[in-house]
């Protein structure tokens, strides 16, 4: 039974990296670029004077670097400069309804946007419409709400600094702070828990840190599909003969081994260098207990060293002149017992003892971490357990260690700071006002989930997409999608076809934008824009290729046409700022002290860091000091019964979020299918199912994934796990960390059953 072949699925056995990189690397060539490939686009990726990957957002070494090859990035890159194209004979010929029912692939893969468009109900076909039309209606639209807080302004990461902050400003300007946006439903924990903790929300380590390591653990991110070049940055690493330590519930290739491209020797003798030195399969849900796990042990050795005559193993120095809360942290882990950090975690205590061990044995630690530990209900108390075993030890603001969150989009973290937030602080508000003579509202705004919650009954009537497809990232599209069709306004501002824009209101428009590959030219004189990566450089970007269609505009442009249309009183001096960026940068430093110099540092090469405080060991918390914080996560059931498995949401290898390149995740053995659900054997057979069976899944509210095939897989008992996007219809959107407001992607209590049994299980 479970050793029949099923189509589509079989161990693939080769490294990350290696001649399968290279293999799709040729074949997103040949797809997307036919035989005229413009691979030039390829070898200006990172390139001191070129554009920056629309790919992660993991950084380059100093972005002054040889070129750094990467599958993913290519794929990115050859997606964007495609030479397919939608074209209104293309839209004549195909309805929306019909569309409707491509999939998501299909859509994206018709090509580039290539001029604006709007719905037209009487032959339910998008059609082509002037710039001057589409602004114009967009404009009446806006005006004609109650309230300024009817209209959601949505961010996708991929906006640069400068379209952020144009955006923003013109939705204050306008009137609200309504600033849902992709960090929502990605690194919000992050945002949130951080500032608590240590004083900023973002990471603390720069990339050379990691070359002064002495360990690095990797919880619940998976870079071999999402932030590729950090292989080579981890391959560093193993080779200084340094522990690896990850916390995933899957066996990922990309954290186990890794030929690099560029290694001739690795690649002509089919080797690969190890990268994980101990891979620990937490059940899904489960990291809090592990980390306290370890804290435990820790403080178990620290008392027993003591009681030797030793130094003990924690950084007592550190944590009396810099941290508070380490009472109440050691209160709490004496009331946590072992069985139930086992129970929780799927780990034994010695297993649990050994990362400890491999932790206080480094004098540097890095602690890494992704979505497998934000997209909880209790994610937010993931990092701060994260940040609290690192404090522990005084792992923060000293060369070789620090918290690594890894970033999602290219510069979703840049959007956050240049104003996208619907929480604004007073003093930004007031830096805001006296740069542009405005009044910004100070009431607070809806996140990602108060948006759909707000369209969903209808008290918020207008969206418009800064990049993003909203209605597919987010959970729940039983109620986004019955909540896009109820509103007066939808605008997506994109550059490929996808769902959110087919989910017509009462007034659509798709308004194509320039991506990142493409030259931006203003009265003739090109543009640069700037991003912040995941270690907080800001640097320059600039596109060379010819737009895909000469009636793209820039995000700047569009987004300034819109404000001026809008609010046509306005004294904002937006058309001055798309004729020069380095206007826009100017308001940027004005408002954001942190700028300073900000024209001149991008104009040197690799840019500039902005000051992360906390690596230099100051906390900017109201007390000044770093935070040890906790509350007992460990008590909540998170709704399952005894029999509920927990499902988790992934990324294949063929896709970036809702834009699916192809069918095939290679290292997960997939090939030419999205429709798995990966299952550890024993459950499968608790179950009464095989391998290849096909099966439905099951959650709260009837909820249900229909007609997928089991996968016999290395994953932690307890757990199983589904593509993203398709699994989302398995997700309540009040289903969320109260904390952060990050949906719950990632922890989804299932039942399985044998496909379209009802009543079963
Ligand atoms: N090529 C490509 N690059 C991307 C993206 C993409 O889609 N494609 N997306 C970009 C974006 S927006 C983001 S946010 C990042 C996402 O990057 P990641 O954070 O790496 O994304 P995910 O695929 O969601 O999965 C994270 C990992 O978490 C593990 N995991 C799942 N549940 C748990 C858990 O409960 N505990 C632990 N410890 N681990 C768990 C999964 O097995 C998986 O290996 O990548 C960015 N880069
Ligand atoms: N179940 C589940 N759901 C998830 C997640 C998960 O792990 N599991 N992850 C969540 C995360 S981390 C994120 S970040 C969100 C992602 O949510 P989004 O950021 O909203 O989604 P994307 O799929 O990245 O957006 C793709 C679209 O962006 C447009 N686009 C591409 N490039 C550009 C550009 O340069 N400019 C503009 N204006 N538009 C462009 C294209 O038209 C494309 O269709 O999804 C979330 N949803
Ligand atoms: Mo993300």
């Amino acid at each position: 039974m479970s050793n029949e072949p099923v189509e589509g699925v079989a161990p693939y056995s080769g490294p990350a990296g290696g001649w399968g990189a290279l293999a799709a690397v040729a074949k997103a060539v040949r797809n997307e670029m036919g035989t005229s490939p413009d691979t030039r686009a390829l070898m200006e990726m990172n390139q001191p004077d070129g554009f920056d990957c629309p790919g992660c957002a993991w950084p380059d070494p100093k972005h002054t670097s040889s070129f750094e090859f990467c599958e993913n990035g290519a794929k990115a890159v050859t997606w964007e400069a495609t030479s397919k194209r939608v074209t209104a004979e293309f839209l004549a010929g195909h309805t929306v309804s019909e569309l409707w029912t491509w999939s998501d692939h299909d859509l994206e893969n018709v090509g580039r946007l290539t001029e604006p468009l709007r719905y037209d109900p009487a032959t339910d076909c998008m059609v082509p419409v002037s710039w001057e039309e589409a602004i114009a209606g967009i404009a009446a639209q806006l005006q004609a709400l109650d309230h300024p807080d009817q209209a959601e302004f949505y961010t996708s990461g991929r906006a640069s600094n400068e379209a952020a902050f144009i955006y923003q400003l013109f939705a204050r300007a306008f009137g609200t702070n309504n600033f849902p946006d992709c960090s929502n439903m990605c690194h919000e924990p992050t945002s949130v828990g951080l500032p608590q903790s240590i004083g900023v929300g973002k990471g603390t380590v720069t990339l050379e840190d990691f070359d002064a390591a002495d360990a690095v653990f990797c919880i619940g991110h998976n870079p071999g599909t999402n932030h590729p070049r950090m292989l080579t940055t981890l391959r560093e690493v193993s080779l200084r003969g340094k522990p690896i330590v990850v916390l995933n519930p899957l066996k990922e290739r990309g954290l186990e081994r890794f030929a690099p491209p560029q290694s001739p020797v690795e690649m002509l003798t089919l080797q690969s260098t190890p990268l994980a030195s101990s891979y620990h399969q937490v059940k899904v849900g489960g990291d809090v207990a592990v980390l306290k796990g370890m804290m435990k042990a820790l403080l178990a050795a620290d008392t027993a060293d003591l009681g030797n005559g030793g130094p003990g193993l924690l950084d007592r120095v550190f944590i009396g002149e810099h941290t508070v809360g380490f009472e109440d942290l050691v209160a709490d882990l004496n009331g946590t017992e072992w069985t139930d950090i086992e129970h929780r975690s799927g780990l034994t205590r010695a297993a649990i003892e050994g990362m400890a061990e491999t932790y206080w044995s480094a004098e540097r630690v890095i602690a890494c971490y992704g979505m497998g530990i934000t997209q909880h209900r209790h994610g937010t108390e993931n990092v701060r357990q994260v940040v609290n075993l690192l404090l522990l030890r005084g792992n923060m603001g000293k060369e070789g260690a620090g918290i690594c969150p890894l970033r999602g989009h290219s510069n979703v973290q840049g959007d956050r700071t240049v104003g996208i937030t619907e929480i604004p602080a007073e003093p930004f508000l007031a830096r805001l006002d006296k740069a542009f003579g405005i009044q910004a509202p100070r009431k607070h705004g809806h996140n990602a989930v108060r948006t759909l919650a707000a369209l969903a009954d209808g008290s918020s009537r207008a969206f418009i997409g800064l990049g993003g497809n909203f209605a597919v990232a987010m959970p729940d599209p039983q109620v986004a999608f019955a909540a896009f069709r109820g509103m007066d306004l939808n605008v997506q501002i994109i550059t490929k076809l996808n769902r959110s824009a087919l989910l017509t209101a009462k007034h659509t428009y798709v308004l194509p934008c320039l991506g990142r590959t493409e030259r931006d030219l203003q009265g003739g004189v090109a543009q640069s824009v700037t991003v912040e990566d995941s270690m907080s450089m800001v640097h320059a970007s600039r596109g060379r290729l010819k737009p895909a269609s000469d009636q793209l505009r820039s995000e700047v442009s569009i987004l300034a046409a819109i404000a001026r249309a809008t609010l046509p009183d306005s004294t904002i001096d937006w058309e001055g700022m798309v004729a020069d960026y380095d206007r826009i940068r100017d308001k940027i430093e004005e408002v954001f002290p942190d700028f300073a110099d900000f024209n001149a540092r991008i104009r040197t090469p690799g840019g500039f860091r902005l000051p992360v405080p906390a690596s230099e060991r100051k906390w900017n918390t109201p007390d000044g000091k770093a935070h040890f914080l906790t509350s007992s996560a460990l008590d909540e059931d998170d709704g399952r019964d005894e029999g509920t498995l927990v499902c988790t949401t992934l990324r294949s290898h063929d896709q970036y979020n809702t834009t699916i390149y192809g069918l095939n995740d290679r290292y997960r053995g997939v090939t030419g299918r999205r429709d798995v659900v990966f299952i550890h054997p024993d459950d499968l057979a608790d179950a009464g199912l095989a391998h290849g069976d096909c099966i439905d899944i099951v959650a709260q509210e009837d909820r249900v994934l229909a007609g997928v095939t089991a996968v016999s897989y290395p994953i932690a008992r307890g757990s199983v796990a589904a593509y993203y996007p398709e699994a989302n219809v398995l997700i309540g959107y009040k289903d969320y960390d109260r904390a952060s407001g990050v949906p719950s992607y990632k922890s989804v209590p299932v039942r399985l059953r044998p496909a379209a049994q009802v009543g079963q299980g």
